[in-house]
């Protein structure tokens, strides 16, 4: 009998990531994915859907900062900012610490997500304590259809673009979120990694660049328990690039106290190797 129990995430038929378990402290199953909780060694409390690492307690705040802190400093001037899916909290905890915003809104489809991140993950369970977060339960591609520049940042923290949140990554969705955008406002999506999941992030960037044209960037993070361990960030602009604006002023005076995020990273995440660069083209 071997005690020790070791969970894969396969990245490949002969790759992957692996964690040696504490504990299973969930598996749950909504009408949308399975959803497991670990307690592991290395990296604290672990949230799977469909098998696929959501996050971690150890790296969750790279992923977090990155996809929220890049595009509110490089708005001029955010006031109402919307997600769609993070239903771990993550994001909107980071959301909340810009407390300048006027209203965070996040729609999330399953319940399931919040109710374990709640229970098991209080440190990205928390971002629900915010007064100004608004939680509603439902399908994030039917929200945005209709909206007319109601938000001035869309962030898109999703699951990969396969099962539940396949239409998050569609040409039509971005159209309605570029319709949902004011001037000057910015989305940013997950985007995948540039060495599994190729196809998946080109496909991503490609269905924005239906909507946005050649108004799209990437920018990258360092997230050990992701495929690959570096992940992309898709984003697109009404008017002027992000990766060329800073609001100085705003990092300054809100003085975060962050982890991953700083002046420095919000330039340089937007420097890509030439494979990634000739990947794009
Ligand atoms: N959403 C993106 C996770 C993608 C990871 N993919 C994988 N492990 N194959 C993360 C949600 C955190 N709020």
């Amino acid at each position: 009998m071997n005690p020790e129990f070791w969970f894969t995430e396969k990245y490949s038929e002969n790759c992957g990531f692996t964690f040696k378990v504490k504990e299973v402290l969930e598996t749950n199953f909504s009408k949308f994915q399975r959803l497991d909780v670990l307690d592991t060694y290395d990296f604290g409390k672990v949230m799977l859907l469909d098998g696929l690492v959501m996050l971690t307690q150890r790296d969750e705040f790279v992923y977090h900062e990155m996809i929220t802190n890049v595009p509110l400093f490089a708005h001029k001037d955010p006031k109402d900012v919307l997600v769609i899916g993070g239903g771990d909290g993550g994001t909107v905890r980071e959301l909340a610490k810009h407390t300048y915003l006027n209203s965070i809104t996040e729609v999330e489809i399953d319940e399931m997500v919040v109710d374990a991140a709640k229970k098991h993950m209080p440190f990205v369970g928390c971002g629900y304590d915010s007064e100004k977060v608004n939680l509603i339960i439902g399908d994030g591609i039917e929200f945005v259809k209709g909206k007319k520049e109601a938000y001035d940042i869309v962030i898109i923290d999703s699951t990969d673009p396969f099962g539940p949140a396949e239409g998050l990554f569609s040409g039509e969705f971005y159209a309605n979120v570029r319709n949902a955008l004011r001037e000057g406002g910015f989305v940013v999506a997950q985007a995948e990694n540039p060495y599994y999941d190729t196809k998946w992030m080109m496909r991503s960037i490609n269905n924005m660049r239906k909507a946005f044209g050649d108004k799209v960037e990437c920018y990258l993070a360092y997230i050990p328990t992701y495929p690959s361990g570096m992940w992309n960030f898709a984003l697109g602009y009404k008017n002027e690039a992000a990766s060329g604006m800073f609001d100085k002023q705003r990092y300054e005076k809100l003085n975060l106290k962050l982890r991953y995020y700083n002046s420095e990273i919000h330039k340089a995440c937007f420097a890509l190797p030439e494979f990634v660069k000739d990947m794009l083209k």
